[in-house]
């Protein structure tokens, strides 16, 4: 990790000048120099996304729902499945995360949130085809377990899930080519998730309506993010966001402009 020294004083410049003009705290496209990515491009690179599981592996490959490049998952098994952390997104308390996901394959995505140790945190699957669901749930109580789906760790259906609602997407395609956003929003002891298909909302930046899920637990308040997933092979990530406690509604500001704009973009070649 050597080649982060070097540029460390810069990256720390530009959180500072952000944070003071904006609420994106971090956000990854995947895109080649790309001046869109918060802190800063370096949050593009393969190296910075290092799986606990050590048999996950990750590429940035051409993403034919968004025109552009994307993080995609090169192999399939349940063996594979397992959290990835956010390059740098460490201490998340209040705020949105919210990603692009598409599928060639009928399991699952997800994000793990505010996790504090192997065990301790949360995961918000965004389920496909197997599972048709928005489930919530806690590392706490053995789901999202490194190496293991969903249904080995009895965490949906009916399980240790602490709630599980039908995503209500209908069928999915299996070609990369729907492209799904995900968000969730934290406050506190409160959670809420949408999951989209970006062809139909207005503004990926914007109001999405009625969340999908709702739910209030108190038992994790900050800790680091990441992309989780089961079993989910030759299928993409991208447009990774973060916010700061003030959400997508902040007064707004060049980081957000930069978003907004790379959105305009995913949006139009979505259609
Ligand atoms: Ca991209
Ligand atoms: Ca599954
Ligand atoms: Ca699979």
């Amino acid at each position: 990790m050597a080649k982060w020294r070097l540029p460390s004083i810069l990256i720390a410049l530009s959180v500072l000048t952000i944070s003071a003009s904006a609420q994106i705290v971090f956000f990854a496209d995947f895109e080649d120099n790309s001046s869109a990515a918060v802190p800063g491009p370096e949050v593009n690179e393969i190296a910075a996304w290092v799986p606990d599981n050590a048999g996950q592996i990750w590429d940035i490959q051409d993403h034919p729902g968004t025109g552009n490049k994307g993080l995609f998952n090169t192999i399939e098994g349940c063996g594979t499945s397992g959290n990835t952390p956010l390059p740098g997104v460490t201490n998340f308390s209040d705020g949105v995360i919210q990603l692009l996901m598409s599928t060639t394959d009928d399991d699952s995505f997800g994000v793990v949130l505010r996790q504090s140790s192997e065990s301790a945190g949360y995961v918000i699957t965004f389920g496909t085809i197997e599972t048709p669901a928005i489930i919530f749930a806690r590392l706490d109580d053995g789901c999202g377990a490194t190496g293991s789906c969903n249904d080995q760790t009895s965490c949906e259906n009916g399980g240790n899930e602490l709630l599980q609602v039908d995503h209500g997407l209908g069928p999915i395609a299996q070609d990369n080519t729907q492209v799904l956003l995900g968000r969730i929003e934290a406050v506190g002891s409160s959670i809420k998730v949408w999951y989209v298909d970006v062809a139909n909302v207005a503004d990926p930046m914007g109001d999405l309506g009625a969340p999908t899920l709702e739910i209030t637990d108190g038992t994790h308040s900050s800790g680091a993010v990441g992309v989780w997933h089961e079993s989910q092979q030759l299928s993409f990530v991208d447009d990774v966001l973060v916010t700061g406690p003030g959400g997508l509604n902040s007064t707004a500001v060049d980081a957000q402009g930069k978003a907004t704009t790379y959105w305009a973009t995913v949006k139009t070649a979505a259609r």
